[in-house]
């Protein structure tokens, strides 16, 4: 059965061209690197290595845990110091600095993203906020640049879709979508694996660093928004990293007439990785971009420097602004 593309519209000629073009990739995805950013970069580097191009991938980030079972993940380096390649295509990173990289001047930078923040900071930009996921973006660009499949791209580009439409549970998923999953599957993915991966592979620790952010939930806005934080001595006492903490917001955002929920994690001593989610007419991308940061309608992010108590205070200003505009 034959492929179908999820989105005909649109144009992958000219980035199709500048492959066949190319003799040295680097596949990069941003700082803190998702299953969507990871996929994205495993399932190109399998088809651009069937083309025959010398393809490296490379992150200033270690690969998370839930994502090292994917074929082609112990391929993936990091630091400081990115590979020389005449083409960088970035991929789910909404802006440059999200890279933590310069690249030289002559090379072709390319950004295939799917965040309507994405400011188009490539030589060649193929962004549309329509696609649910990166991975569904590269699944397009496979067809178009009719490389062979194989299970381990069907995988990876699966397991980029599952997390970012939060297990198939987001406004993004269409029927459409269905339909290239039915094809992802048909190619050798395997959803249950995926799942496991993403969803049932937590170190134990995870639920005492779970235990203290739920004892700081709190309700405001007339039960409308809903807060957490993590401290970085919360995360030392619980022997966690940051990326532990993946999911803990959906607690928040889980609870009966939460349109705006929030997690503080601190990344420094006056330093703060926020997390947003919306729901309804509530669009945190928006609002997340207004604080110098970025995202998706429903799902966004941005960081704030100053103490706790002043980085709440000023959120709360504009989670109520943001909640007094998008009615009940
Ligand atoms: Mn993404």
């Amino acid at each position: 059965m034959n492929k179908p593309c999820l989105l005909p519209d649109v144009d992958w000629t000219p980035l199709v061209q500048r492959l066949r073009a190319a003799g040295c990739v680097h596949l990069v995805t941003h700082r803190m690197p998702d299953s969507d950013g990871i996929g994205s970069q495993i399932a190109l580097f399998h088809a651009l290595g069937s083309m025959g191009l010398n393809v490296q991938m490379y992150n200033a980030d270690p690969v998370p845990r839930i994502c090292r079972y994917l074929d082609g993940a112990e391929l993936i380096a990091h630091g400081d110091t990115p590979p020389v390649a005449d083409v960088v295509i970035a991929l789910d990173a909404g802006s440059a600095a999200r890279l933590s990289f310069s690249f030289p001047d002559d090379c072709c930078l390319v950004n295939i993203d799917h965040h309507a923040s994405n400011n188009g900071y490539g030589h060649i930009n193929m962004v549309d906020a329509r696609y649910p996921a990166t991975g569904a973006m590269v699944y397009d660009l496979l067809l178009a640049l009719k490389t062979p499949w194989s299970p381990a791209i069907a995988q990876a580009i699966y397991a980029a879709i599952l997390t970012d439409t939060n297990a198939f549970r987001s406004e993004t998923v269409t029927a459409d979508l269905h339909r290239l999953v039915a094809a992802l599957i048909d190619a050798g993915a395997q959803p249950a694996l995926a799942a496991q991966h993403a969803y049932a592979s937590h170190r134990p620790t995870r639920f005492v660093l779970l235990r203290e952010a739920l004892d700081t939930l709190k309700l405001y806005d007339g039960g409308r928004s809903a807060w957490m934080y993590l401290t970085q001595s919360m995360l030392l006492q619980s022997h966690c990293r940051l990326e532990d903490s993946e999911g803990f917001i959906e607690y928040a955002r889980s609870i009966d007439g939460v349109n705006v929920s929030v997690l503080l994690c601190q990344t420094g001593a006056d330093e703060w990785k926020v997390t947003f989610r919306g729901r309804g007419a509530c669009n945190v991308g928006d609002l997340a971009s207004r604080l110098g940061g970025g995202g998706h309608r429903h799902a966004a992010g941005c960081t704030l420097y100053g103490s706790r108590g002043e980085v709440t205070q000023h959120l709360r200003q504009n989670v109520e602004a943001l909640l007094g505009t998008c009615g009940e």
